[in-house]
């Protein structure tokens, strides 16, 4: 992406409270460690930048950060997480179906999965869900930098059923940060500048 000014702009734990504006969203989901805070951190070359929305209470929720005058990164709460309260867990989960199923502005979905582990049952069923609405697809193969050269091949099969395109890549060394970089920014230039602005969020 050329360099574009990125800043954390609010957490939303409803839809309802998401921001109304006309920015087109990339969503950033994964399994909680999956790095989906180191990644965006590296995406937008700004250290700390995803954490600074980590206190307390907002982990659960959704974060926006603007990304130019036109994107936006949206942080998805992490599914997965074995010591959360089930309560708290189906709360999360509705959130992040909600978000994905309704949000208007949601344009593409950046799926994070750790290379060494492959897609799982969630990771399909959430692939199926962002393709049935016509939304892009894009898959990053996290940690990449914790296999071997002689493992990538295993890897690639792996993901190979998500029927998706595939990016390895390392917040840790920065290997594919780039080519990544250049897929999401597509999305802005896809969708043409002059995409009207329309009524964000749905009332409930
Ligand atoms: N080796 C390596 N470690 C990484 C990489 N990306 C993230 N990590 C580590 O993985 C752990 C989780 O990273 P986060 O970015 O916090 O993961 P997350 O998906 O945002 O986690 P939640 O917010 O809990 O859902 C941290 O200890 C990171 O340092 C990577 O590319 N390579
Ligand atoms: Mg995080």
């Amino acid at each position: 992406m050329p360099r574009l000014d990125c800043r954390f702009e609010t957490s939303a734990t409803a839809l309802v409270q998401c921001p109304r504006w006309a920015r087109r969203e990339v969503a950033v989901a994964g399994r909680s460690n999956v790095g989906k805070s180191s990644l965006i951190n590296a995406l937008v070359a700004i250290k700390g930048l995803a954490r600074t929305s980590r206190t307390p209470g907002r982990t659960q929720a959704l974060n926006f950060f603007s990304l130019g005058e036109e994107l936006a990164l949206v942080d998805l709460p992490g599914y997965g997480y074995a010591k959360m309260p089930e309560a708290l867990a189906r709360k999360v989960s509705a959130l992040m179906s909600d978000y994905l199923a309704r949000r208007d502005n949601l344009t593409l979905v950046l799926l994070l999965i750790d290379s060494r582990r492959g897609p799982r049952e969630e990771e399909f069923a959430l692939a199926d869900i962002v393709r049935s609405r016509g939304i892009e697809l894009v898959v990053a193969a996290t940690k990449i930098d914790k296999l071997r050269r002689g493992e990538r091949a295993a890897m690639r099969r792996r993901f190979a059923p998500l029927n998706a395109a595939v990016f390895p890549c390392s917040a840790a060394d920065g290997e594919g940060i780039e080519e990544l970089r250049r897929r999401l920014f597509r999305v802005s230039r896809a969708h043409g500048v002059e995409r009207p602005a329309r009524e964000i969020c749905r009332q409930e």
